[in-house]
């Protein structure tokens, strides 16, 4: 009988070799996290203890690969074969009897905890919630009926992420947008130039830096000669100032270019807006289609650190909410505002009025 052991990064992959190198009538006779660490390129490695009572057929040892490495490896123990059927057939039966209980084990461990997993865990996965991020927060959830722990986890969501008030008009406001290339800047812009101005009734000054884009000055002209606001191109960052001291209102929104976080020039002239202008608040507008990698690196390489609050634009074109859910986690940026459409001005709530918690926590369409 030949005893040897074989291991591998999972069970399985362990049995394969032995199986490759033993033939199909190889028993397992134990299985189990490797002893040794010969696999020290792998975190965590698992080895098989298989017997055969067959000589190796010289066709079937391993590919030279695989050979390669075994070779190399300590065996436990080699015996050498029995002359006697019968003892050799209860034995036989006593291995393929812990064989059978092994096999019970592996595929335990094979399938790890997954009748236990919270409800609301496979629920956040088909959100598309990072596994990380729905383990943690239903990690705090009791056992119970559906809606009790949605309700709970829009609880903890609400302690998590911050939601800041909408812009008032009770304050002067000097309101810079930054945010990647068509995310909605412009679109937003007149958006809240609209509500402020028209339903609000507060004097509105619109401001765009854009001078790169070709009819990017134009698109905010058209947005102010339909609302009937005033709106002026500033060249440079350095002229910002002056127009708001030429045009005083109540609420100013300037808008920028869009940028590419591989542009760092465009980065650096956006907020060179922000400070020149004294904003009082800048909104980074980003848009809820992104992946949750691209989201949150692009709102910390546009935001460079200062204090951004976020409008989430686009909603009504995510399929799922749970990249933006996990990147808000992420970030810890106050959301403001939420767009859900393309149509000034009424495709706008704020994010403390409107949706934005109760999609994130139940997803489908956003005004579903
Ligand atoms: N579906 C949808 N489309 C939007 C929304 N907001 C803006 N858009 C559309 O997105 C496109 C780009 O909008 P803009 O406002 O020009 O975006 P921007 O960020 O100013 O773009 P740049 O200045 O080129 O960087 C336009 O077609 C808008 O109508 C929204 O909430 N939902
Ligand atoms: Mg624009």
């Amino acid at each position: 009988m030949i005893v040897k052991r074989f291991t591998g990064q999972t069970v399985e992959e362990a049995l394969i070799r032995a199986k490759w190198e033993l033939g199909d009538e190889a028993v397992l006779l134990s299985s189990g996290p490797a002893k040794d660490r010969w696999w020290k390129f792998w975190e965590r490695g698992y080895q098989v203890l298989a017997a055969t009572d067959y000589p190796l057929p010289s066709s079937t040892t391993a590919p030279d690969r695989v050979r390669d490495t075994e070779s190399s490896r300590p065996e436990i123990a080699v015996t050498s074969t029995s002359s006697e059927p019968e003892i050799r057939d209860e034995r036989l039966e006593e291995i393929m009897a812990l064989l059978t209980q092994m096999d019970k084990k592996i595929s335990q461990v094979s399938t790890p905890r997954k009748g236990k997993e919270h409800p609301l865990f496979t629920h956040l996965l088909s959100l598309e919630v990072d596994e990380k991020w729905a383990r943690e927060l239903t990690g705090f959830l009791p056992k119970g009926e559906k809606d009790a722990q949605l309700s709970k986890l829009l609880e903890i969501l609400k302690e998590r992420i911050v939601l800041a008030p909408p812009l008032t008009g009770d304050t002067p406001h000097i309101v810079v947008f930054i945010g990647p290339t068509g995310a909605g800047k412009t679109t937003t812009i007149a958006k809240l130039a609209s509500k402020l101005g028209l339903e609000e009734g507060k004097s509105v000054l619109l401001i765009t830096t854009d001078t790169f884009r070709v009819a990017a000055s134009e698109q905010l002209q058209t947005f102010g000669s339909i609302l009937d606001v005033p709106v002026v191109i500033a060249k440079r960052p350095q002229d910002v100032p002056k127009f708001i001291q030429d045009y005083p209102a109540d609420v100013v929104l300037i808008d920028t270019p869009g940028n590419s976080i591989s542009e760092p020039m465009g980065i650096r002239s956006g907020l060179s807006v922000v400070k020149h202008a004294k904003a009082t608040e800048v909104l980074l507008c980003m848009p809820a289609t992104y992946s949750r990698s691209l989201f949150v690196d692009t709102a910390k390489k546009l935001s460079q650190d200062i204090p951004v609050s976020l409008c989430l634009t686009k909603v009504d074109e995510a399929l799922v909410p749970g990249p933006i859910l996990s990147a808000l986690l992420e970030l810890k940026k106050p959301v403001m505002y939420v767009t859900t459409g393309q149509q000034v001005p009424h495709d706008i709530e704020s994010a403390e009025e409107g949706q934005l918690m109760s999609w994130l926590v139940k997803g489908g369409a956003y005004h579903g």
